[in-house]
């Protein structure tokens, strides 16, 4: 992209930018919460629409001169609905964790209860951790799974916690759980104890989006929750989606405006709007399917290398593995030395870890911003070998530039595709 402006006004910014630049395209981005966005993204995000205020929703604004800004909200809203197959959409929450607290406040009263995952088990800190500000306000019990080493979730277990505890929301989503939910289970007991079915769905939704993996709605769940930057490669963001019930997307509506945030950031709008229509292009199916195959061919090495990962494997764009138990280095560790040879991913408690969250025992990967720079099985097998190699050659500083030099060529082979930088 051309920075010529800030080049030419404020060398210390540009600077920044650009080093985060060449670290993008010199670099392998595994952290399977973030991707490439397209170039049209980025320009609708920094478009004219920053300077706008537009307090409301389309045709129901607060201030004028909205002609353009209702153009652009409404078609992110008709091309979310179309997307997930939802018959309302909320386009205007700033993240993830926004669009959950909304969803909260929309459908709960202080005091009610939610059944969701615990985050030592893949959940997500807004489903209930202590240090959040939401459990100031409601009441979560939360559900583990089974085994983690098959990552099978105890359904029986989580019937009887929901009939005894009468939660009002029974929530399904992660953001370190490598497998997919059995829906009809979820729906199924939060319906039977009169609670909302919802998925938080921010990690996944660009394969569900894509036609990789089945979605909640297909189940009966009644609303979704997401961020709009993770696998469905858009700006930074937040989305709510209501399957089908009138009643709780206005809720939701009236609780994202005004009853948490100001005015709508229609830039962000816009850059959303952006990328739900290459979602829906035929060329995103073949990126989605894509992330789960690059997936498996960086499962089959680890698993070859004896090292275990949480739920045995993966289905989906992520992998969480034990590296402490397996290589005896820690996920800090091991999360230092792969940057060193251009690796990014993030440390990672894994269920049950013995570790502290900042040097547990595990590492967190994925595939979905290799994929977009067309890694196919092939090259995504060789990083997952070279990153078993870093870990197990940690002292051997030869070894890591060697590996270093391969990843910088690696980048070379594969760049960022030219839309996308
Ligand atoms: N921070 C996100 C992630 O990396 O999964 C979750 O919100």
């Amino acid at each position: 992209m051309d920075y010529e402006h800030i080049q030419n006004q404020d060398k210390e910014v540009f600077d920044a930018i650009e080093g985060e630049e060449l670290r993008e395209m010199e670099g392998l981005e595994l952290i399977p919460s973030e991707n490439y966005v397209s170039r049209a993204v980025r320009e609708a995000n920094g478009s004219v629409f920053t300077n706008k205020y537009s307090e409301g929703y389309p045709g129901k604004r607060y201030y004028g001169g909205q002609t353009y800004t209702d153009i652009v909200e409404t078609i992110a809203i008709e091309r979310a609905k179309k997307l997930f197959d939802a018959k309302f959409a909320n386009v205007q929450t700033l993240g993830g964790a926004n669009a959950n607290i909304a969803m909260y406040f929309a459908l709960l009263e202080p005091g009610d209860t939610v059944l969701g995952m615990d985050l030592s088990h893949g959940g997500h800190l807004t489903h209930g951790h202590p240090v959040t500000y939401l459990t100031k306000i409601f009441r979560f019990v939360r559900y583990k799974m089974k085994d983690p080493n098959t990552g099978e979730i105890d359904y029986d277990e989580m019937r009887e916690v929901a009939r005894r505890e009468k939660p009002k929301i029974v929530l399904a989503g992660f953001s370190a759980y490598p497998r997919e939910l059995e829906y009809a289970k979820f729906a199924d007991i939060a319906h039977e104890v009169g609670a909302y079915a919802i998925m938080d769905i921010a990690h996944i939704a660009g394969l569900i989006a894509g036609k990789a993996v089945k979605s909640p709605f297909e189940f009966g769940f009644d609303v979704m929750t997401s961020t709009t930057h993770k696998t469905l490669r858009g700006p930074r963001g937040g989305l709510i989606l209501t399957r089908e019930n009138e009643e709780i997307a206005k809720k939701i509506d009236k609780t994202v405006f005004p009853g948490l945030q100001g005015g709508p950031h229609m830039n962000n709008i816009a850059a959303k709007a952006v990328a739900f229509g290459e979602a829906l292009s035929p060329s995103f199916k073949t990126y989605a399917a894509q992330i789960l195959k690059n997936a498996k061919a960086m499962e089959k090495v680890f698993l070859d290398n004896n090292i275990r990962l949480l739920t045995g494997g993966t289905s989906n764009h992520l992998l969480l593995a034990d590296v402490f138990g397996s290589l005896g280095i820690s996920g800090q560790e091991a999360e230092t030395l792969l940057d060193r040879v251009g690796i990014t991913l993030n440390k990672n408690s894994i269920a049950d870890d013995t570790r502290k969250p900042m040097d547990p025992s595990g590492i967190r990967f994925g595939t979905p911003a290799i994929t977009t720079r067309n890694f196919t099985e092939k090259e995504s097998a060789r990083v997952a070998e070279l990153m078993v190699e870093a870990m197990k050659s940690k002292a051997d500083e030869t070894k890591l530039d060697a590996i270093r030099e391969e990843i910088r060529e690696l980048c070379k082979r594969f760049p960022v595709p030219e839309s996308f930088v």
